[in-house]
């Protein structure tokens, strides 16, 4: 069984490979909720969902969120009425926000409410939340303290970000399965996200990192960084904002205490000796997946060094 750490669009874009070489119950995805938010009242967990639209084929394919082709009638209104509309919900996605809010108010965990929506959705991987709690990702910047969707939406990452805040993690446990499917798996990957917004929520839940170390399973990190750029979104700033070289051996030096695999996009080949020198296995591969095809020939490069 392989096991994918994934956040947004970037991690999302592996796992959908992953899910088109492997049998759905081959195939388990810890999801980052450090991205969750409430608004409205409601409970949105957006990398979650963008791995379950993702896997259902749903997700909105120009922006790697939300669901395609989805009406915005209700946000539309919501704004007539004064509401903050910054957050762009559309009428579908509503939806899964309103019926996930109503499950975990009658007491369930969001590892059952993410099963059933799962199950709903047609997706038929293992899907889990990295935990039960809730436990937003806040960034301190240089105009003050943001949830994490202010940062990256409202305020579209201008601000410069000088640390990040984990609410509530250090009171956090691993969900049910998160365990059992690390210390289980033929192999450990984490996919292309944000190492400071997808992969540090996940890697910050009392114990998870430990079982990164403790499971027998080569523990194997997708670069994403190529060329000094990120593939999505602002780890590049945030490497740089943060005094850390924009490059792939940053993101192998945060990793080094549980890696035992690196995997270089083939544009940055000269790396490959400084990440070895951390004790690290470097596969090269090409790691920037436009199409279908290029999440598929990815997804497969990495099973064969299995
Ligand atoms: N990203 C945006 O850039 N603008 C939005 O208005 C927006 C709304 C949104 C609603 C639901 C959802 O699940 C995701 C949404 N995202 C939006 C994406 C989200 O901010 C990021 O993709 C993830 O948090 C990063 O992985």
């Amino acid at each position: 069984m392989i096991v994918a750490l994934a956040g947004g669009v970037g991690g999302s874009k592996l796992v959908l490979g992953f899910s088109r070489v492997l049998p759905p119950d081959q195939l388990s995805i810890i999801g980052n909720t450090g991205d969750d938010i409430e608004v409205l009242g409601l409970r949105i967990c957006p990398d979650l969902d963008t791995l379950t639209y993702t896997l259902s084929g749903r997700v909105n394919p120009q922006t790697g969120w939300g669901i395609g082709e989805d009406s915005f009638a209700c946000l539309e209104a919501l704004a007539r009425l004064g509401a903050p509309s910054w957050f762009q919900l559309g009428d579908q996605d509503l939806a899964t926000h309103l019926w996930r809010t109503l499950q975990l108010k009658q007491g369930e965990s969001l590892t059952r409410v993410t099963a059933n929506l799962c199950q709903s959705l047609g997706v038929e991987q293992n899907l889990l939340p990295m935990t039960d709690s809730y436990v937003p990702t806040h960034v301190l910047t240089d105009q003050g303290e943001l949830h994490l969707q202010e940062y990256l939406v409202r305020e579209a990452c201008c601000p410069t970000v000088q640390a990040f805040k984990h609410t509530n993690i250090e009171k956090a446990h691993p969900a049910p399965g998160v365990a059992e499917s690390i210390m289980a798996a033929q192999a450990v990957f984490l996919c292309p996200s944000n190492p400071f917004i997808s992969m540090n929520p996940i890697l910050a839940v009392p114990g998870l990192r430990k079982l990164l170390i403790a499971t027998q399973a080569p523990v194997i990190a997708v670069t994403p960084i190529v060329e000094g750029r990120a593939l999505k979104g602002p780890a590049a700033k945030m490497l740089q904002e943060l005094g850390y070289p924009v490059n792939p051996t940053s993101i192998a030096r945060f990793y080094q205490d549980f890696l035992d695999g690196f995997v270089l996009d083939a544009r940055d080949i000269q790396l490959r000796e400084e990440i070895e020198a951390l004790n690290i296995t470097v596969i090269t591969a090409n790691t920037l997946m436009e199409s279908v095809e290029d999440k598929i020939k990815l997804a497969n490069r990495l099973l064969e060094t299995l």
